[in-house]
């Protein structure tokens, strides 16, 4: 089983509030026709989710929110999931919209839930998850990152390999020189980034690729301007990007 990140950078317009980039969506849906494997998917927020997250000035710690701030953010991480979920189907694909409250309680993965998401994407049909704004218990709520549902999914469900597919062409050692990182195996690198998104944006990726490329599973970062990139990495074909070894 393959787990791909979509990022919210490559999904969506992140200079415009509330628009998706239907043609990057639709480009990496049929370059995924050609994957033979179960995939399983989770997307970003970019300009749907951050939008609001941060006009409502929600973030990660469960704290107590406006409901309209609640009520906007997953209103709009539930559209932009159903333009993900056509577009696939239109690509020829049999998208599973998957909300992450289907096997999340509070911040915690029910364990037994997500040992069902593999035998579903053994079907032929791909589990479709998001980012998304949660219920946390009493009477709090909390900002689930796309990026920590990967990190969790690579745990219970030990992928083969996990892709992050974003805009950029993958880890650089800093944002002046950009100079791309083809492989990190020893120390997590440090990222000097400042970042829009109310989960932390490239930095709380590296951490998760770093702890889940710890557990022995190849982490790939590829720009999703170029799908063919994330089929190369997948087929274990010479691809750009960045891997954390395994
Ligand atoms: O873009 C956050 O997901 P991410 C989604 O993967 C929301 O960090 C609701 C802002």
């Amino acid at each position: 089983m393959i787990l791909i990140k979509l990022g919210g950078s490559i999904i969506t317009n992140k200079e415009k509030p509330l628009t998706p980039n239907r043609n990057s969506i639709r480009k990496i849906a049929s370059s995924l026709k050609n994957v033979k494997e179960p995939l399983v998917i989770v997307h970003g927020g970019g300009s749907f989710g951050h939008y609001w997250s941060v006009k409502y000035d929600m973030h990660t710690k469960p704290q107590r929110h406006k409901a309209k701030g609640v009520s906007l953010v997953k209103n709009s991480m539930v559209e932009l999931n159903s333009i993900v979920l056509k577009s696939f189907v239109e690509s020829g694909l049999n998208p599973y919209c998957l909300p992450p409250s289907d096997f999340m309680i509070g911040n915690k993965p029910l364990t037994l839930k997500v040992k069902e998401i593999p035998k579903i994407a053994k079907t032929g049909l791909i589990p479709i998850s998001y980012g998304d704004a949660m219920w946390f218990g009493k009477n709090k709520f909390y900002i689930l990152s796309g990026d920590k549902i990967i990190g969790i999914l690579s745990k219970l469900l030990r992928p083969r390999l996990v892709v992050f597919v974003t805009n950029v062409d993958g880890v650089y050692t800093d944002m002046k020189s950009k100079r791309l990182l083809n492989e990190i195996t020893g120390e997590k690198p440090v990222t000097s980034e400042v970042s829009m998104d109310v989960t932390g944006g490239m930095s709380r990726k590296i951490k998760e690729a770093f702890s889940i490329s710890k557990t022995g599973i190849d982490v790939f970062f590829v720009n999703g301007n170029f799908p063919k990139r994330i089929t190369n990495a997948i087929n274990g074909k010479s691809f750009e990007g960045t891997i954390f070894r395994g």
